[in-house]
């Protein structure tokens, strides 16, 4: 039996590290830690219960605007707002952008480079000046010896990486691509947002910005732009991805329990992707007073599993048998993966008719089996279709705002209360639950997604969706890990988000 630690993972946002046991080129067990601690939920409480949705979206740089809008819709919760139309498909749109913005993230510029030489940069002959001035910079910067010489390209895990030139150039120039639709993205997120990352209109009751004609066109050629990007370059690059690594259709297959909370206001309030559960294949209705958050495993204060609105934060760092920063939540006491491949897969059993279809069609494409999607390949995939599901439905929200009407209720909330607000971030369910009193926070409490996906062990010993994906997962001697890395970063690990 042989020890491989991960830590920490690069190209994930936060302290995330990965501990497995390897026996026979297997790993037979796995342990995924959370490293540090944050406490935003002990920072809101005594606070204006207006500050929430401004503090929790500085959880994260990556996805603060579903921060807000769950906080937000917390506090419509405990107060008795409800926003205008206007409001909702604002922030629908806001939403929609921050997922463009950061599922192109995660593919080109953290987990496309377990695939890809990016040091091919160096031997690049080609036409494209940028790819030349990236080339030159790598050389001076390994050549100056830095301390992290060429970050984020280098260092790295050693593997398999193909030799291919074509291969790699294409794939380092769509890296650069990418970083011009990131910033489009963010423009169009902006652009209703007030600014980004983190956005200064969404507030309880609505969006602050105005609907104005010029500002739905500008939004709409960025999307054009963004959505032509995730056609011409994301979704093939995705499948030839799968077919170069397809082994990778057969790692990583999670515990096999899908949630989705819903995401999406449409006008009238409904959702546009459903929630939902899946447990052995077959859909069921999303309960959200099966949620309970265990600690055994978790730094915390050891005591009974709670429900979000009872929640509790007491850091115990040096307590026995506890190894992570990131509490254990729970779905009827058992894990469940949330996320994109969540998502598509909760749509596509609750029948939702463009998500069935896209999802048969990528896999048509790309000659997966349905049993495949739950694997680190399938992941991919469900974030590259629901992201050119996004791209097309955006178009229709934009279709649908009034010039000229309101999009935020007037404030007149009542200063106590309880209440909590789901919403789904990039990378899966998110929800806020707040208790208010003479208007000021009495308790707050997140529950996150790369929390769910990146528990630790349950009150019950059973592993985590992580934990339970990276097991089985083949290992060569030699690459300290780089396959085992690639499981990880299929969830698209936040572990700033998970900790909060
Ligand atoms: Ni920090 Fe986040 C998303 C949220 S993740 S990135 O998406 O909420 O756990």
């Amino acid at each position: 039996m042989t020890k491989i630690v991960v830590d920490p993972v690069t190209r994930v946002e936060g302290h995330l590290r990965v501990e497995t046991e390897v026996d026979s080129g297997r790993v037979v067990d796995a342990r995924v830690a959370g490293e540090m601690f944050r406490g935003f939920e002990a920072v809101l409480q005594g606070r204006d219960v207006l500050d929430a949705p401004v503090i929790t979206q500085r959880i994260c740089g990556v996805c603060p605007v579903s921060h807000a809008v769950a906080s937000c819709r917390a506090v419509e919760d405990a107060q008795g707002l409800t926003p205008p139309p206007n409001g909702r498909l604002l922030r629908s749109l806001v939403l929609g952008a921050n997922y463009l913005q950061s599922h192109l993230l995660h593919f080109y510029h953290l987990a496309a480079l377990d695939f890809v030489d990016v040091t091919a940069v160096l031997a690049y002959d080609g036409p494209r000046a940028d790819l030349r001035a990236l080339r030159a910079w790598v050389e001076q910067e390994v050549s100056s010896n830095r301390i992290l010489p060429a970050a984020p390209f280098l260092p790295r895990l050693q593997g398999d990486y193909p030799k291919d030139a074509a291969w790699n150039a294409a794939a380092l120039a769509h890296y650069l691509d990418a970083l011009e639709m990131r910033t489009e993205a963010h423009r169009m997120a902006a652009r209703f947002g007030g600014k980004m990352p983190h956005t200064a209109s969404l507030v309880p009751g609505g969006v602050t910005a105005r609907v104005e004609h010029e500002d739905i066109e500008a939004f709409r050629a960025g999307l054009v732009r963004v959505r032509s990007f995730v056609e011409n370059a994301y979704l093939p690059d995705l499948a030839a991805l799968v077919a170069r690594f397809g082994a990778y259709a057969t790692v990583g297959r999670g515990v096999g329990r899908f949630l989705s909370y819903g995401a999406f206001e449409e006008a009238d309030g409904s959702a546009w992707l459903p929630a939902g559960v899946v447990r052995e294949g077959r859909f069921e209705p999303f309960d959200p007073a099966r949620i309970a958050e265990q600690t055994g495993a978790a730094r915390y204060a050891r005591g009974t599993p709670r429900h979000p609105a009872r929640g509790e934060t007491r850091p115990e760092p040096g307590r026995a048998g506890a190894y992570s920063w990131i509490k254990a939540p729970r779905y009827d006491g058992e894990a469940v993966e949330v996320g994109p491949l969540a998502r598509m897969m909760v749509a596509r059993a609750a029948g939702v008719p463009d998500v069935t279809r896209a999802v048969d069609e990528a896999l048509g494409r790309t000659g997966l089996g349905e049993q495949q999607l739950d694997s680190v390949a399938g992941r991919h995939l469900a974030r590259g279709v629901e992201t050119l599901l996004l791209a097309r439905h955006m178009e229709t929200w934009l279709d649908a705002l009034e010039p000229g009407q309101p999009s935020v209720a007037p404030y007149d909330g009542d200063p106590s209360g309880a209440g909590y607000g789901l919403t789904e971030a990039p990378r899966g369910a998110l929800g806020h639950w707040v208790t208010v009193a003479d208007g000021r926070i009495e308790r707050y409490q997140c529950l996150v997604p790369s929390t769910w996906n990146f528990s630790p062990r349950g009150d019950r010993g059973d592993p985590g969706p992580v934990e339970a994906a990276v097991l089985g997962t083949p290992v060569a001697a030699d690459t300290r890990g780089l396959e085992v890395a690639r499981v990880v970063r299929s969830f698209d690990p936040c572990i700033a988000c998970a900790v909060h």
